[in-house]
């Protein structure tokens, strides 16, 4: 190629960038200020997300009662003011946080609501400036953008860079595995028989659809829910539910016929037509929901139960490493200039928490935040590998137990969701993943769930109790602070 065909090209690929990404670039122009950073509250169903960033707001909202020691312009008493403000993306709900903070502080309390649609907020903080200059004003704001949404829709992601028939390949190996096999029942048999050839039925496919939904819902709601649950919309649609691009079923036997047959098929076979509409699931769902809400990601907190899945046994953990490690895959790291990350964003910072710590004694804190590690350990590497600031915690952002004596043993009490007095004693937390012979004691325990605790009026300036919230926040925007 001569040196015009090199610029030609050059001019391209520059051409490409920016077409690819002008749609974000009017939104990513005012994230070039310093102070306001884009926070990831990302983790698969149920990790506590909704949960983490109540706390997160009602912490710093009521930050004169708090207790915030590891976090510095607290402990400096830099912190004027703290206020709420909807995110500039008008088409976006504003996260629940009055509503949150009224089942909290009901009587009996409970939990907030799972969700269900993407919301968002834009958090405020004034602080002192540490040294101003005389002409300068004294104060400086920081600005977190938070937003929420379904875990379930955070396990789609890595189905941007799968085929259909890779799709239906990862199917058919996790579906003869237990626990799924099991949880398929009848439906396993009848989709390994789906001919991806045979001409297409919408009356069967149909029928087959509403089984596979039956079978997801058996997957998350069993006492330890599985984490890879594909596709999340099938459980939690959002605006999508009338949407043709989600009546699919994967095809167990695609791999018993070559790549020819299947690209060869007729345009009506079963291959096709759900070849065509997972492509438009994957273009229409999954990426703009990718671009709008992972892409301008600057600092991002991923939160694992990892306690809960430990509980479940060998299995829980192997399907939580899998699902975590596809969806970090799709994180995009380093610490690059503000122009570059304008067309490029990246994750400056991750933060992986083990939510929930309050289920296990103070003592076992270390080990369940090395556990966490080593069942994250590829995903730290990658951030080590690219720039990123990384960190592994272990955290609850509303803590429910005390911890106490138990008839001689050390344990924690605390109220049961059906309001029950309890106190229970758990094995002692491991600090990596438990090899075969170590397994018994963590499926023989039997997690409670735990009830908020009561008495707490975060709606009239009191703050909610937590276990390390404030070095998560020193962690996260510590920096943003000085
Ligand atoms: N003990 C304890 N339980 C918690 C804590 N945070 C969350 N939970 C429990 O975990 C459940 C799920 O928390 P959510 O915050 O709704 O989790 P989520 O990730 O937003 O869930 P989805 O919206 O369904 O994806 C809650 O209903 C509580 O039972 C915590 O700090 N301590
Ligand atoms: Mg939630």
């Amino acid at each position: 190629m001569g040196q015009e065909g090199i610029q030609e090209g050059v001019f391209e690929a520059f051409k490409k960038t920016v077409d690819k990404h002008s749609d974000a670039t009017f939104e990513s122009l005012h994230r070039l200020r310093s102070g306001h950073k884009c926070i990831g509250i990302t983790g698969l169903s149920r990790s506590g997300k909704s949960t983490f960033i109540t706390s997160l707001i009602s912490q710093l909202l009521n930050h004169e009662k708090a207790k915030l020691g590891a976090f510095s312009p607290w402990i400096s008493k830099r912190i004027k003011a703290v206020k709420v403000h909807p995110l500039g993306d008008r088409s976006l709900s504003e996260f629940p946080y009055s509503d949150a903070i009224k089942s909290l502080t009901a009587v009996p309390p409970s939990w907030p609501d799972s969700t269900t649609d993407i919301s968002g907020c834009l958090l405020e903080i004034k602080l002192q400036k540490k040294a101003p200059w005389p002409w300068e004003a004294d104060t400086k704001s920081v600005y977190l953008e938070l937003r929420d949404y379904p875990g379930e829709w955070l396990l789609d992601l890595p189905l941007m860079d799968m085929s259909f028939s890779e799709w239906c390949s990862q199917c058919a190996a996790q579906f003869t595995q237990e626990p799924r096999a099991s949880l398929l029942g009848g439906l396993l048999n009848e989709l390994q028989q789906l001919d991806p050839l045979a001409p297409f039925n919408e009356v069967k496919l149909t029928a087959l659809k509403q089984q596979y939904v039956e079978f997801l819902k058996r997957c998350k709601e069993q006492t330890h829910a599985l984490s890879l649950i594909q596709p999340g919309r099938f459980l939690i649609p959002g605006k999508f539910s009338d949407e043709q691009a989600l009546q699919f079923v994967p095809i167990l036997s695609c791999n018993a016929r070559t790549r020819a047959q299947l690209e060869g098929a007729d345009a009506n076979s079963y291959f096709k037509i759900l070849e065509q509409r997972y492509n438009a699931y994957v273009d229409r769902v999954v990426s703009p929901f990718y671009k709008k809400f992972f892409r301008p990601i600057d600092r991002q907190v991923v939160l694992v139960d990892v306690i809960n899945a430990l509980n479940g046994g060998p299995e829980y953990i192997a399907d939580m490493q899998h699902a975590l490690s596809n969806i970090c895959d799709s994180f995009s790291y380093g610490n690059s200039s503000p122009i570059i990350k304008l067309f490029s964003p990246n994750i400056e910072k991750v933060i992986f928490a083990a939510s929930k710590i309050d289920q296990v004694v103070a003592k076992d804190h270390d080990n369940v935040r090395q556990l966490l590690s080593s069942v994250v350990r590829k995903a730290l590497e990658e951030a080590a590998y690219k720039g990123a600031e990384h960190k592994s915690e272990a955290i609850a952002a509303i803590r429910s137990s005390d911890e106490a004596d138990l008839r001689g043993s050390f344990g924690l009490k605390g109220v049961d969701l059906e309001g029950e007095s309890i106190g229970y004693i758990h094995p002692i937390m491991p600090d990596h993943v438990p090899s075969t012979d170590e397994w018994q004691p963590f499926v023989a325990w039997k997690i409670p769930m735990l009830r908020p605790p009561s008495g707490v009026r975060c709606d009239q300036d009191q703050a909610i109790p937590h276990i390390r919230m404030d070095q998560v926040l020193q962690d996260l925007i510590g920096d943003m602070c000085s």
